[in-house]
């Protein structure tokens, strides 16, 4: 029998929020709560009602508030749960937290609700995983994600391959133990099946790179010659006068970063320092910045101005990026963009505010390379993506054992490693370490 949790499932920010709620869960939480609520007539308890009263340490009013009392196993821990509802603030909360802790609760670690989701079988682990990715969600894909995640979609899938795996296995163990009572194995259905497998896997591995950016979001740097208008494409872009912009070249000396949203997807957009040849000190160092700044972006955003021909210092630029690049042909209000440029390229113009859609278009795509926004399912983080790597070892394996003519039981050690990777991505039988891991990642209360 597990203990009584409790914490503040709310943010302790000071005067933010008007209503702050305690959780408790586990076995005493209606007892804890029972000694603490004073509601103004008796309670019948019943399960998701919520009670009004106070909250009350030995006669004194500590805060008014609504309980909320979800009997197991109907509940997100599927075990006993009470919510206190309090008047928010930081100090009246922490107080009945604090008596919570008295009559005999535990403060719980973060990550325990849903370790208890977990462990009591209403989530497996990458439903679990989806709670914590949702919590930390900074982009509405990334929350769509997530939601995916939480609601099985990723589950499914592992789920039907572990199976595919233990079919087999059944097949091989079968003809190890009885080899002489059973018609010969059937490759052709073994190869076709472990085919199937190995195509799911690899498309499940194609989304991790695609989650990992619309989750964390990807830093674009935008470099060029100065005085091409860098400084005002990131101000026209993020609609704030974040960067310095003048007439005279070397104007920008340090990285300026904006955050933006791009569809839905974070952005970090870095203006930097113009990159030309200088004897001044500051400026070198800027330039050497904009070099870091250009080598560590996902995007490179190459401004030049449609003013001039492409010109050999634009050239010269071009060569040191070793990211993907977009050109952005910037003051097309003066001039058409020059012809015959090296990569991608768009028109833009910062002081007229045009071509923006275009912009968010082009990173759009580079970013995603084909993939629309809503057709992004799931996504696996990285813990799934080295598990399902070990499938695809062990099956390269597998395959291998079977192709050396090596008997059925070294076929059965590569499977059963195929289907053990698969277990503990949706945590059947995964290990003490991996679950603290993972869950020793929430905040507490979660
Ligand atoms: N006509 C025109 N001028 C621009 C445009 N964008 C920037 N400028 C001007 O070009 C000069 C340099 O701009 P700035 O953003 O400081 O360039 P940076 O050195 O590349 O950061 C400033 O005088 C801007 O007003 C544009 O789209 N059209
Ligand atoms: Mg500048």
């Amino acid at each position: 029998m597990r203990d009584t949790i409790a914490a503040i499932a709310t943010p302790l920010v000071p005067e933010q929020g008007s209503v702050a709620i305690v959780r408790l869960s586990g076995p005493e939480a209606q007892a804890i709560a029972t000694q603490l609520f004073c509601p103004p007539r008796p309670v019948i308890w019943e399960s998701h009602r919520i009670y009004y009263g106070h909250i009350q340490d030995r006669g004194r009013v500590v805060d008014e508030i609504l309980l909320l009392w979800m009997q197991a196993p109907r509940s997100f821990t599927r075990e006993d749960v009470v919510e206190f509802h309090g008047h928010g603030g930081v100090v009246v909360i922490q107080e009945i937290l604090r008596l919570c802790l008295e009559r005999g609760a535990r403060l719980a670690q973060p990550g325990e609700f849903t370790l208890r989701a977990f462990l009591n079988g209403r989530l497996d682990l990458t439903q679990a995983e989806s709670v914590a990715q949702l919590v930390s969600s900074r982009s509405p894909q990334a929350a769509h994600l997530a939601l995916a995640g939480l609601t099985g979609k990723l589950a499914k899938p592992i789920q039907r391959l572990r199976t595919q795996c233990l079919g087999v296995l059944a097949e091989l163990e079968a003809r190890i133990d009885f080899e002489e009572d059973l018609p010969p194995l059937d490759l052709l259905l073994i190869e076709t099946t472990l085919a199937q497998v190995e195509t799911t896997v690899h498309q499940l591995l194609a989304t991790a790179d695609q989650g990992e950016l619309l989750r964390t979001g990807i830093k674009i740097a935008i470099v060029g010659r100065p005085n091409v208008g860098k400084s005002s494409l990131l101000n026209c872009w993020s609609q704030r006068e974040r960067a310095i912009v003048s007439a005279f070249p070397g104007t920008t000396r340090d990285v300026v970063d904006v955050e933006l949203m791009v569809r839905g997807m974070p952005v970090i957009v870095l203006d930097t320092a113009g990159i030309r040849e200088t004897s001044e000190m500051v400026e070198g160092i800027g330039i050497e910045r904009s070099r870091q700044a250009m080598a560590q972006a996902d995007l490179v955003l190459l401004v030049i101005e449609a003013t001039q021909p492409w010109t050999a210092q634009d050239q010269a630029i071009y060569q040191e990026i070793e990211r993907p690049c977009l050109i952005v042909v910037n003051k097309t209000d003066l001039a058409a963009p020059p012809p015959d440029l090296p990569a991608p390229n768009l028109s833009f113009s910062a002081l007229k505010g045009a071509g923006i859609p275009d912009l968010e278009a082009a990173v759009w795509q580079q970013v995603s390379g084909g993939l629309t926004g809503s057709n992004v399912n799931v996504a696996i983080n990285q813990r799934q993506k080295q598990a399902l790597i070990r499938v695809q070892q062990s099956l390269q394996r597998f395959r291998e054992t079977q192709r050396a003519g090596l008997p059925l039981d070294f076929w059965s050690i590569d499977l059963r490693e195929a289907i053990s990777a698969l277990s503990e991505i949706t945590g059947d039988g995964v290990t003490e370490s991996i679950l603290d891991n993972i869950f020793s990642r929430f905040c507490i209360g979660k």
